[in-house]
């Protein structure tokens, strides 16, 4: 398959002003009319022919200012020639046909439990009709969809309707990729909002019927997200109706269509019986992250997919100062750098690697990594840090202000910041530009009263860069005495060389220093900081995030060696200091949650990694317990201190509920470790009401190998409810002991069930094993690389996109010793070799052997 290359790219050949589209449905052979108003683009070379997108669409008629013309596509579309088309303005018409039934990749016009849904970014738009099918190309929607479904919708304002139809009209010029269509037997849950200039917004939430009472907490996450957005960014909504409807079958997370949003049902719908407090969480920040793209992606949007980050690092950043600002901002701040370690730092770590704009793809579907996303937010996150938040402001308002309207670059944008700030930021464009993560050296000296910290930076080479230059790298920096009082508050230091010094005065002792603040840039601190520092930090240091990251760092410094001399004991330094933190009455029960959960198995095993060979995952999990068994040894009273972390009154997902939740649930792993028999862990799953309780239970019974009977419980329980039943697959993928977990996962994938063609319930299992369950999936022998690549390649000609993003978990490869690596490298070549494989996961499985 061809490269794209953003070097390459142009300005379309023809703009389209206005589309009406025609829908009439039907599973087998729904007819799409299509109208476009097209004309030359003034600014494109004059006299070319007119490609349009088009896949697996069969062309039943095309015409070109009402007279037929006979048109012989390809597989990826058509052409028209030059010599067909007026100098001027022109009318396109074509009717096609096509197969939403037989649609199970999920893009395009598709059916999810007898209902019609869209997907159309990146370049789903394309198999619904042929089209300039690019994000610079912006037009006024019509549409009329006729069929025999209760509720039709599309985007915009509903104009007029009948029995078996309805029209829309979208009044905002819009990408393709923003189109959206729904119809099917559906119910809503409607509210209001009136903007802060009084406008009245309807608001809808349409889900299958009996899911109405799931919604409720979803509507509130959208009201709080439309009125942030006008208090942080003076942000209105700009149509009468926003609508948001839920799909069982969903490659992603939500779609950000103009003003109809889908969302996977997983996003959406909650109640304290079948949601836990981590679905509520993800639900408010999903919500949020959509219904803010209405600014930050619709209004103004990408170029090219190249821009991608544009919209994306933008709307995560912005997602992540609206979840912080509903809950607690350290514990948020602490939760998005585990994600940003946990995806992020692996995909920059590996063949994967590439820039936050990348500068090539073959298949766009896989650009939408935790580079783009991730990175791509950390990087606005260090604009906001340099310039300070009221300059981010001024910026963001001429942003709006300037680009409403239009599809912009990373270069529009850098720009805005340079007007509104006056800042040249030549040197900070690095960060869309260079990938790999950057390593920060620190080396310190003290003289008289002047401490000296002299910061070096250099980032490891990455696949098609071998070469970096530095970056600007924000680093916010504290001092603290040897008595643990902060002498010097927060600074933000500035490095842009490689290797810089800098000086604070006037101190009567050498400091003890806090570096790199509220992670104040994507990097990795190498800084060789002992145990008795770290503990101290965990126990000083004023800045939330940078104690919990010395807990932290201490805690996988230990396990680190632990895993490296089995007979190393639990180091009673860190178990004195982690039961400190537990009993800081300064500390509240969420930050005290992350503080005892320890680090990944991933996370040690990488440590591990940098300074010996690679561990047996295994031997990992084996350090992991032992700690864990070592700390609920110390801790008195384990059952006392759960009982009293219970939330009187009926559940609520607020915050603090769930922070004491957080903590009691970590705190029952601890006491299940001691416990023979999981005693504890049973009567919770017995009496508790909440589905976040009950999923904290039923991973410890899975864990310790305790679940039969209360898995047979929760499967009759809840076998008729889609989103629970994948908790019930998850939690055995995930938590089934390594020594059993692929004959688990193999027999999970034939249980009746398990309907593999729908992305939850795959994910569910085979995503669950392979990312979820280190020591079960690299198994000594290979069976969870055959399984996972067995369903790989059953998978692929019927979901590319999801395959494809599956596949990443074979990406660290090569960070497994010899035996590992050769069992792996066997089945990414099983997945190569075979015929027709997807571009998607060509792609992907290519640049992983590369
Ligand atoms: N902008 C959307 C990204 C997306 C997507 C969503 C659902 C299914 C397929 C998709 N491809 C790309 C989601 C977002 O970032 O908000
Ligand atoms: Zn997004």
């Amino acid at each position: 398959p061809p490269t794209i290359r953003l070097t390459d790219y142009a300005p379309p050949a023809y703009l389209v002003d206005a589309v009406h589209l025609t829908f009439r449905l039907d599973p087998a052979a729904t007819r799409v009319a299509a109208r476009l108003s097209m004309r030359p683009n003034p600014h494109a070379a004059p006299g070319q022919d007119l490609r349009l997108d088009g896949e697996k669409l069969t062309l039943r008629a095309a015409a070109i200012d009402g007279a037929r013309i006979e048109l012989n596509p390809d597989a990826e579309g058509l052409t028209v020639p030059a010599g067909a088309l007026p100098d001027g303005p022109f009318t396109w018409e074509a009717e096609v046909e096509i197969a939403p039934k037989d649609n199970t990749a999920l893009e395009g016009l598709y059916m999810s439990k007898g209902m019609y849904c869209t997907q159309c970014e990146a370049e789903g738009f394309r198999k619904i009709t042929f089209f300039p099918d690019r994000p610079d190309v912006m037009a006024t929607y019509t549409v009329r969809i006729e069929g025999d479904q209760p509720v039709l919708l599309s985007n915009g304002n509903p104009t007029a309707q009948g029995p078996g139809w309805a029209e829309w009209h979208d009044p905002h010029p819009k990408p393709s990729y923003l189109f959206a269509l729904v119809a099917g037997d559906l119910v809503s849950h409607d509210d209001g909002f009136v903007t802060a200039s009084g406008r009245e917004v309807a608001l809808k939430i349409y889900v299958r019927p009996g899911d109405q009472h799931k919604c409720a907490y979803a509507m509130d996450a959208l009201k709080r997200s439309m009125r942030w957005d006008e208090t942080e960014y003076g942000r209105e909504y700009d149509l009468d109706l926003f609508m948001i409807v839920a799909v069982d079958d969903f490659n992603m997370g939500a779609m950000e269509n103009k003003g109809l949003n889908i969302f996977n049902s997983k996003y959406v719908l909650a109640s304290p019986e079948t949601a836990t407090d981590r679905d509520y969480e993800l639900i408010e920040g999903i919500i949020a992250h959509e219904y803010f793209h209405n600014w930050t992606g619709n209004r103004i949007t990408c170029r090219d997919w190249f821009q991608l980050c544009l919209k994306e690092g933008l709307t995560v950043f912005r997602d992540q100062q609206f979840s912080g600002d509903q809950r607690s901002r350290p514990v948020k701040r602490i939760e998005d750098v585990q994600m940003l370690r946990t995806r992020q730092f692996r995909e920059d770590a590996g063949p994967l690697a590439h820039p936050v704009r990348p500068q090539e793809y073959i298949e766009i579907n896989n650009f939408y990594t935790a580079t783009v996303y991730e990175k791509g937010a950390e990087v606005i996150g260090m604009l906001h840090r340099l310039v300070g938040a009221d300059a981010y402001r001024r910026a963001l308002d001429l942003y709006f202000e300037r680009h409403d309207g239009q599809a912009c670059t990373i270069e529009d944008w850098i720009e805005v910041f340079e007007d509104a700030t006056g800042r040249d930021l030549t040197q900070f464009a690095r960060w869309y530009s260079q990938a790999g993560t950057p390593r920060l050296g620190v080396e310190e000296s003290f003289e008289g009263d002047t401490y000296t910290l002299t910061l070096t930076q250099s980032t490891p080479p990455t696949p098609g860069q071998a070469e970096k230059r530095p970056l600007v790298i924000p680093v916010a920096a504290g001092l603290l005495d040897r008595q643990g009082a902060e002498v010097v508050p927060t600074r933000m230091l500035e490095l842009t060389e490689a290797r810089q010094s800098f000086t604070f005065e006037g101190l009567a002792a050498r400091p003890v220093p806090s570096l790199l603040r509220g992670f104040s840039a994507p990097v990795i601190l190498n800084r060789t900081a002992d145990d008795a520092e770290r503990a101290f930090l965990l126990a000083n240091d004023t800045d939330p995030f940078n104690k919990w990251e010395a807990g932290h760092a201490l805690t996988r410094d230990v396990l680190a060696r632990m895993v490296r001399a089995p007979d190393t004991p639990a180091d009673p330094e860190l178990l004195t200091a982690l039961v400190a933190a537990l009993d800081d009455p300064a500390l509240d029960p969420a930050f005290k949650a992350l503080v005892l959960g320890f680090p990944t198995a991933e996370d040690v095993f990488r440590t591990v990694r940098q300074d010996s060979p690679p561990p047996d995952p295994a031997e990992v999990r084996v350090a992991l317990i032992r700690l864990d068994t070592a700390l609920a040894r110390l801790i008195p009273d384990l059952p006392e201190r759960i009982r009293a972390l219970a939330v009187p009154g009926r559940y609520s997902p607020d915050a603090d509920s769930a922070g004491r939740r957080a903590l009691s649930g970590r705190l029952l792993g601890l006491l299940t470790r001691l416990e023979p028999d999981a005693a504890t862990a049973r009567a919770v799953f017995a009496r508790t009401d909440n589905m976040t309780e009950t999923m904290q239970a039923l991973g410890l019974l899975v864990r310790s190998d305790n679940a039969d009977a209360a898995l047979a419980a929760f499967h009759a329980r809840w076998k008729d409810d889609p989103l629970v039943l994948d908790k019930w697959f998850s939690v055995q993928a995930a938590l089934t002991p390594p020594e059993r977990a692929v004959e688990t996962v193999q027999a999970l994938t034939e249980h009746a069930d398990f309907d593999w063609k729908t992305p939850n319930r795959l994910r569910a299992v085979v995503g669950s094993f392979a990312m979820g369950n280190m020591a079960g999936f690299h198994r000594a022998d290979g069976a969870g690389y055959r399984f996972l690549a067995d369903w790989l390649i059953k998978l692929d000609p019927v979901n590319p996109q999801t395959t494809a993003r599956l596949a990443g978990a074979f990406e660290t490869w090569r960070q497994f010793d010899e035996g590992r690596q050769a069992l792996i490298l066997h089945q990414l070549q099983r997945i190569a070799d075979r015929d027709a494989l997807s571009r998607d996961t060509t792609e992907i499985v290519g640049r992983i052997l590369d």
